[in-house]
């Protein structure tokens, strides 16, 4: 018998008592998990765009809507946005998706992954009201996965994270981009830490968060074990008109597996946020993630928490991280 803790001290993050929050079983239609999730206030209602993986392995997408983000889920009958056979790069389903609302175009931006027989890429969706999306296809060539747009242009471009797999390493990229179609400016932005907990792979996590201290980025990492891969949580905090520098990366992981479905599932051992919202006036940040591969999850903290805990971390950078 294993006994878990809901609160353990020192967390940045509680974890929410109504976990999992979102299952296959309650889905509307038959599934074979719900996870890993998109997530956006929008008119009122917070809105999870959820990857729903069918009995055939290929997943889809699917908006579930809350009030208050925690509780009476409404999710839609049918899929939103389901592979579409004229993008060939999709065929084996679309997957992970990260939102943003794009403030010069007042569109949504919606990156996930397409999923084919060459590899997973990262395509765009616009959309203005969430209801009619625009197809853009794949931004870069495979295999790349875990991006988002920031949130505004930069020095007069859009920029973008994300996690192309290059030579085997995994680490994430950041480019820049006049149009949304050529991008360029390619850099590493944080690498994995060979020996630590985040050494195998890292992944973006939700959209990268402004604060005054510049953006709050909340990333996967993942260390492979004798019985699989743990994929936990970490933090950055990139300079504010220049994101490619690195103010602050976290040495710890922050949340982890820890919970029985986090623990139990399709892939055992994975906490993968893909969503966030923030709440202005209570300072409450809600982190949607995938818990093991199965079911969609919540955990909230305040943002000045996060952005506090990572001014405190050490200065000493070297290629890209706390020494
Ligand atoms: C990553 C992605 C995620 C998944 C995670 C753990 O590579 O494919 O969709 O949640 O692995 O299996």
């Amino acid at each position: 018998m294993i006994y878990y803790n809901h609160h353990r001290p020192n967390f940045l993050f509680d974890r929410y008592q109504g976990n999992p929050i979102l299952i296959p079983d309650r889905w509307p239609y038959p599934s074979n998990s719900t996870f890993n999730p998109g997530a956006v206030r929008h008119n009122g209602d917070i809105m999870l765009l959820v990857r729903v993986e069918d009995m055939r392995g290929f997943s889809h997408l699917t908006f579930a809507r809350s009030n208050d983000g925690k509780t009476n889920w409404q999710i839609d009958e049918k899929p939103t946005l389901l592979p579409d056979t004229d993008f060939n790069e999709e065929r084996w389903g679309i997957e992970d998706p990260r939102i943003v609302w794009l403030e010069d175009l007042q569109k949504y931006a919606v990156t996930y992954v397409s999923f084919s027989k060459d590899g997973p890429v990262v395509s765009l969706a616009l959309s203005e009201d969430l209801h009619k999306f625009e197809r853009r296809g794949a931004m870069l060539p495979p295999e790349d996965k875990d991006a988002s747009l920031f949130p505004r242009k930069i020095n007069g471009k859009y920029t973008m994270i994300h996690r192309p797999i290059i030579r085997g390493e995994a680490h994430i990229w950041v480019a820049c981009s006049p149009d949304l179609v050529h991008w360029g400016d390619h850099q590493i932005l944080l690498p994995v830490r060979p020996g630590w907990w985040d050494s195998t792979r890292v992944g973006l996590g939700p959209p990268p968060i402004e604060t005054d201290e510049g953006w709050l980025i909340i990333y996967h990492g993942v260390r492979n074990t004798v019985s699989g891969s743990l994929y936990r949580v970490g933090l950055a905090l990139l300079d504010l008109e220049n994101p490619r520098k690195i103010r602050k990366r976290s040495d710890q992981w922050v949340f982890g597996p820890h919970e029985s479905y986090e623990r139990v599932g399709d892939v055992p051992g994975v906490t993968f946020p893909t969503g966030i919202v923030h709440d202005p006036v209570t300072d409450e940040l809600i982190m949607y993630y995938g818990a093991a591969d199965t079911s969609v999850c919540l955990a909230t903290a305040k943002l000045q928490d996060l952005v506090d805990h990572l001014l405190n971390c050490s200065d000493s950078m070297e290629e890209g991280f706390c020494i």
